[in-house]
């Protein structure tokens, strides 16, 4: 069943370098791909896309550590993040690099429109020098006091501490963050610059429209276009980047934040190309009726919900985001994840440890829609065993067991409706009020309500099976009687929950739809969880294949695995 709604879905574009931090799949990749899925479901022409943030002076550096060229660093941990979200089951329609020839074209394009509108100027910088490392210092390898909040670790493009975005030249005692030393000289170099302030009314304009969007994206943008804006310079003096395609700026390239959020659009023009069905970019993004939906952290904001929009309005390349769903931070035990401090869990190890689905199930039950959250290894356990094996994976198995051991391994057939018991009754109509209002939540991307409504029903379809106690009565496949209207409401809903938690849940989705001999889940609509799908009649999968969905987490691998994030972030 398809809909009329078209959805270009993006997730915050991970930086290159290294492993990321299950804060960062939290933050914006995971939420992404369960909105995307949900949509898959909800009949929605989907486009999700993400890729690496390959270039800025973070891969340079991290690239002159292994002795590579920011090439071959890009090359190579791109296609390790690649594998690791392919591990979390992150369904990208396309995962692409901003390093793409194609990113490098679009940026130039776009750049061009904005130049030839008169939104850039020209001006000469003070770019701080290190003497001791003999090179221009990126802005985010300056640190210093903050001018605003008078932090002491600010960084030079943005302060961690109160969100705002900063020059290296305002920060208080600016020192090298390669070298650790003070030798910072502010030297003359040309830049570029997007002239913000002629888009201020534009821009405050469009953004009082989006009463819709989360209060912390639409709050930090006006606050920021009532504090004016200034010229926001483009370009960087580093070679790993995209050229700036102007005369007398040959040996710049445009800062990684200009060209990453235009990934998002030459991911979807790559996208197009990959095989060619017919596929159009534009109608993504030059689309009045299609949604574009940037997924983001809230440390992304100002450039979600201002810089780039406002870099669509200057070259008018395409449409507007139609909404910036920005998330608070999660923290671990209660603490900021922290690379330097060693201080996290990483993606990668993340899956070595735990199935996705488990980190899935619970990083969404947590997730920070509204305020940062916290990761704890108690409730991690407690999710994956009273809520994924005890909830939903015991209303399979045991539903499913007894189908085998009273029934053959045959749906029986159940009591005409209008035979039903009250309490029959009552269970049906979950479902479709269950449908309904997971509907409602996920199209207002309230997915953690939605999470919370499903397994609820869960729980309501576990309390029903006991309550109705099969077990006592008589059960006989030729026989439709109150036994065998149990068996079959329940084999029901265990396909609706199934379906309903496959955004979440895909693998143990699919495992489910497996054991009840359903078609391929990503072919149904999420529509059918309000119905009774699986007819009488149906053989479920044969008794040896029905191992249970989850096994629980015992205490000594939480105690395991809490001792070595605690003792390796000490020991730095
Ligand atoms: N590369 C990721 C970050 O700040 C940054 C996002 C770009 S989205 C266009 O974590
Ligand atoms: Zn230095």
């Amino acid at each position: 069943m398809s809909n009329s709604k078209t959805y270009l879905i993006t997730s915050a574009l991970p930086y290159v370098n290294g492993v990321k931090h299950i804060g960062n799949v939290a933050g914006s990749l995971l939420p992404a791909d369960v909105f995307a899925r949900y949509q898959r479901l909800n009949g929605s022409k989907v486009v999700f896309v993400c890729g690496t943030d390959d270039h800025g002076t973070t891969t340079e550096i991290a690239a002159l550590k292994e002795g590579i060229s920011s090439k071959e660093y890009s090359d190579k941990y791109h296609e390790i993040q690649r594998e690791i979200y392919s591990k979390w089951n992150l369904s990208f329609d396309i995962f692409s690099r901003t390093s793409s020839i194609e990113n490098h074209h679009t940026t130039c394009e776009m750049f061009q429109l904005m130049y030839s509108n008169g939104l850039i100027s020209q001006s000469s910088l003070k770019i701080p020098y290190c003497l001791v490392d003999q090179r221009f210092i990126a802005d985010r390898y300056i640190e210093g006091t903050c001018p605003n909040c008078s932090f002491d670790g600010a960084r030079g493009d943005q302060c961690e501490k109160c969100g705002k975005l900063l020059d290296p030249i305002d920060l208080i005692k600016p020192r090298c963050n390669i070298c650790k030393k003070d030798k910072i000289e502010f030297r003359e170099s040309k830049h570029l610059f997007l002239d913000l302030f002629k888009l201020s009314d534009k821009l405050k304009e469009w953004l009082t429209k989006q009463t819709d969007w989360p209060v912390n994206a639409r709050n930090f943008a006006l606050q920021w276009i009532e504090g004016g804006l200034k010229p926001r310079c483009i370009t960087r003096d580093l070679d790993w980047g995209v050229k700036v395609p102007l005369a007398g700026f040959e040996n710049k390239v445009f800062y990684v934040w200009f060209d990453a959020p235009i990934g998002y659009i030459s991911f979807t023009k790559q996208w197009a190309l990959k095989d060619s069905n017919n596929r159009n970019w534009q109608e993504f993004w030059k689309n009045d009726q299609a949604q574009i939906i940037h997924f983001i952290g809230k440390d992304n904001i100002a450039f979600h919900s201002v810089i780039w929009p406002a870099m669509i309005m200057a070259s008018g390349y395409c449409n507007l985001p139609t909404r910036v769903q920005a998330y608070e931070f999660l923290n671990l035990e209660g603490k900021k994840f922290s690379t330097s401090r060693n201080w996290g869990i990483d993606a990668k190890e993340a899956l070595d440890w735990f199935d996705a689905d488990y980190w899935r199930y619970y990083l969404i039950s947590i997730l920070p829609e509204r305020s940062d959250a916290n990761f704890s290894w108690k409730e991690f356990q407690s999710a994956a065993n009273s809520d994924l094996a005890d909830v939903y994976g015991n209303l399979i198995h045991r539903c499913l067991t007894f189908t085998h051991s009273k029934f053959g391994g045959l749906v029986p057939k159940p009591t005409e409706q209008s035979q039903w018991t009250e309490n029959q009754i009552k269970f049906y109509e979950q479902f479709q009020i269950t449908c309904k209002n997971v509907k409602e939540l996920m199209n207002n991307y309230k997915l953690q309500e939605a999470l919370r409504v499903i397994m609820d029903f869960a729980r309501q379809a576990n309390k029903f099976f006991s309550d109705s106690a099969p077990w006592k009565l008589e059960c006989d496949s030729n026989i439709a009687n109150d036994a065998s209207t149990t068996i079959f409401l329940t084999v029901n809903a265990c396909r609706s929950i199934a379906l309903l938690l496959y955004p979440f849940v895909p693998s143990s989705s699919i495992k489910a739809f497996k054991y009840l001999n359903g078609q391929n889940i990503e072919l149904c609509s999420i529509d059918e969880s309000a119905s009774l799908m699986v007819e009488s009649g149906t053989k479920i999968a044969e008794k040896e294949v029905l191992t249970p969905l989850f096994t629980k987490i015992l205490d000594e691998k939480i105690e395991m695995y809490s001792t070595l994030v605690s003792s390796r972030s000490k020991s730095i």
